[in-house]
């Protein structure tokens, strides 16, 4: 099945004509996976081999705002910025608003704005196409379910299947080979006192997309192959310590995951490492100042920066250690009854 297929199947041909308004807007939040999406069943469909877990930070993500517009060609601003409709972001973006347009009668400008620091890669496609199919819902006027919703998103990028959701999401892997069972849901459960704080390391580009970094390491990595039984084992005590409020178990488990996951990556061939000396320096730090009694650990996507994840209560501890880090939350917004329209 391709994407197209599935589009068809959640909306009715009614529902994908023209808008129904001349604009439509969406917020939704970034969302940083504690047990992380490593590998598809379906590149096509963003199926993911196994399911994951993430957190959203409830300030920070993405807003996007659709405005029918008299022209023959969609206009894309990015944080105020036009795009040049050459630009690999705006054809990734045009060919996704393609798949709603059957006919190519009308055109949009495409307004995002992102409260996240974008140079250091922490503005993931997430919720930027969570935003996105959030913004076509309220344009088109389809009055979709969340869970519908995760699933558009998903065929934009895998994890802004998370994105649809504040505080705790499971993103089911599913085994359905049309994906209609693969999509995100909110755990039932808050922790406001759980923080998240986004290390800036290095703002250089990435060496390779996650999207090929995926693919390299399904193809060539011997160790792949623990991954998923790592995953079933993550995804239980996660939970366990979600449940309990157990936060020595849920910061070792998340930061055990993401090492793990970049283990499965410098065993692949070529060899794939998103760690910069910067990285290596503060896990150090990170792990010295545990050692002397603050409960502090950290998660690591696809890039050399790291987000933090400590309580309340330290926050005064760890932003003495590092003053540079940029607060996103503070749990007291992670309750999953807040929807992501904010
Ligand atoms: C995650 N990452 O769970 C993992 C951890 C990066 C490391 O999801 O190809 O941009 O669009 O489905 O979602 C980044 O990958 O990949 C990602 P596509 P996506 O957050």
């Amino acid at each position: 099945m391709n994407k197209l297929a599935v589009i068809s199947h959640l909306l009715s041909n009614a529902l994908l004509q023209s808008p129904h308004k001349q604009s439509g807007t969406g917020f939704a939040p970034t969302n940083i996976a504690l047990c992380k999406y490593w590998g598809k069943r379906d590149a096509e469909l963003n199926l993911p081999i196994t399911s994951s877990l993430s957190i959203a930070l409830p300030n920070k993500g993405s807003t996007t705002t659709l405005t029918l517009i008299d022209q023959s060609i969609d206009r894309v601003i990015f944080n105020g910025r036009e795009r040049s409709s050459t630009s690999p972001f705006v054809e990734r973006l045009v060919q996704y608003l393609d798949l709603f347009r059957r006919e190519r009668a009308w055109h949009l400008q495409v307004d995002i704005t992102m409260n996240i620091p974008v140079a250091a890669g922490f503005a993931s496609s997430a919720a930027g196409f969570a935003s996105l199919v959030i913004a076509l819902n309220d344009l088109f006027d389809w009055h979709a379910s969340r869970q519908t919703l995760s699933i558009l998103a998903r065929l934009g990028s895998g994890s802004a299947a998370r994105s649809l959701w504040m505080g705790f999401v499971e993103w089911q892997a599913g085994a359905d080979p049309c994906g209609m069972d693969s999509y995100g849901m909110p755990l039932e459960k808050s922790w406001p006192d759980l923080c998240v704080g986004l290390l800036s390391l290095n703002n250089q580009p990435k060496p390779i997309s996650s999207r090929r970094a995926m693919q390299q390491t399904v193809a060539s990595s011997v160790l792949y192959e623990s991954w998923p039984k790592q995953v079933s084992r993550d995804l239980v005590l996660l939970k366990q310590a979600i449940q309990d409020k157990n936060f020595p178990l849920l910061g070792s488990i998340a930061e055990n995951n993401a090492l793990s996951m970049h283990a499965t990556m410098l065993s692949s061939m070529p060899p794939i490492c998103y760690f910069l000396p910067e990285t290596l320096e503060a896990m150090h730090r990170i792990w010295k100042l545990r050692a002397e009694g603050l409960a502090l650990y950290f998660t690591e996507d696809a890039g050399p920066n790291l987000k933090l994840l400590f309580l309340k209560s330290d926050i005064k501890r760890v932003q003495i250690h590092f003053p540079e880090m940029l607060l996103a939350a503070d749990g007291s917004q992670a309750d999953p009854a807040i929807d992501a329209r904010g």
